[in-house]
Order: structure tokens, then sequence, then C-alpha cells
């Protein structure tokens, strides 16, 4: 069953967003998570028609299990926010209000001493989201044809649902194998797609998406 509890929006862009989706999806707290491209001024972007929009993640979160700062940590966590990557996959924190522009600067101070040098990273405030395309929606989910297809997973459900958002996560390895467990009947799992979750895990052959990104 899909969660029923407020939430609120983060924003983040760090770079090709198939492997952002799966490492926040993951995480307890975090309800839903899609993929799009913000940060630009052209209208209705395409992903052959970027533009000078970003590669970016809104995720959906639960402000009683998990805070804006643990989001900020992942994000810093995840990505080298010093590199100099091309608009598509620059570094930013789209911020929805005072609180998160605040919280998002104080973080990118901190990295700054963590790291011993400045960060590319663009702290800027959220303006449209445009959903990227259904086939970038989960995408490293999508390449399990068979468990998904046994799972009646849709197109909608792979833009905005709690279900495909976790199990995104889960089968890219990221997450906890106990909260995995403890989910299996929310998200409609059997034994069998258990032991095929636990071997994909293993595996940890998908969830990233090529070097050059
Ligand atoms: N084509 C690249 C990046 C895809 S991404 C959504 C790859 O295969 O990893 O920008």
């Amino acid at each position: 069953q899909e969660p029923d509890v407020p939430t609120l929006k983060a924003t983040f862009s760090m770079g090709c967003f198939w492997g952002v989706e799966s490492v926040f999806g993951a995480l307890p707290g975090v309800i839903r998570v899609k993929v799009g491209y913000t940060g630009g001024i052209k209208e209705n972007p395409t992903y052959e028609s970027l533009d000078d929009h970003t590669e970016s993640v809104e995720i959906e979160f639960d402000p009683e299990r998990i805070t804006y700062a643990s989001l900020l940590e992942t994000f810093w966590a995840n990505h080298n926010p010093s590199d100099l990557k091309p608009v598509q996959y620059m570094s930013a924190i789209f911020y929805h209000d005072y609180i998160q522009m605040k919280s998002a600067e104080d973080s990118k101070l901190n990295q700054r001493r963590v790291l011993g040098e400045d960060t590319l990273t663009k702290i800027k405030r959220a303006k449209v989201f445009y959903d990227a395309e259904d086939y970038h929606q989960k995408y490293f989910l999508r390449q399990h044809a068979n468990f998904v297809q046994s799972l009646g997973l849709t197109d909608q459900d792979f833009l905005s649902s709690w279900r495909a958002t976790k199990l995104l996560g889960y089968i890219t390895g990221n997450g906890d194998e106990q909260n995995l467990k403890q989910e299996k009947d929310a998200l409609g799992l059997t034994d069998d797609h258990m032991s095929y979750l636990a071997a994909a895990r293993k595996s940890g052959k998908e969830g990233r998406c090529s070097a050059a990104k």
C-alpha cells in the first residue's frame, strides 16, 4: 500500500539521474522519487533537447522520519561536487523554502571545510520540474523486465509510486536488508521475488551509469 503521510519536497542534481534516484529511493522516510529536468529556462525540455536544464531528482520525504539535513548528507556523499561537468550533469541543490536554503548553504560551507577546496555546487530556488520520459523513471528497475511484469508495475507506478521507488533502491543494492524484509508484504513481494532481489543486490552489476557520467 502507498503510505498516506504528509510529505515535503527536495530537489537535487548530482550527475546521471539513474543512479541518484536509486540511492535516495532506498532511504527510510523517502516516500517517492522521480527523475526530471530543471534549472533552465527552456520550456518542456526533453532528454534529446535539454538545452540549459540539468538532470535532477525530485524527492518526496516524510519529515517525521528523515530530515532535510540528512538528505543533504546523502547528496554530498554520493557525487564529487568539485568536478567540472556540463550543465546536464552539474551539481546543484534546488531549495523549496527559506529553511532549505539556509541548510543547503550551511552544508556547502561545511563541505568546503571537509574537502579543503571549494565545491562547484549551485544553490538555487526550485522552479518548474519537468518529469523525464517514462523510460528514464526507475531506469535500473525497468531492466529487470520479468520481475517488473510479475509485479504488475505500470508506467504510472514507475513515475509516482512508493512501491517502485523502494524496489528501485533495493534492487540496485542500496538500502538495508532488514528494512527490505520488513516491507516485504507492503511491497507485495513473494518469496521468489525476495530471492530474486537478494541475488540482484549481491551481483551489483546494475545501479551505475557509464564511467563517462
Ligand atoms: N548514456 C549515459 C548516461 C545516461 S544519463 C540518463 C549512460 O549510458 O550511462 O544521462
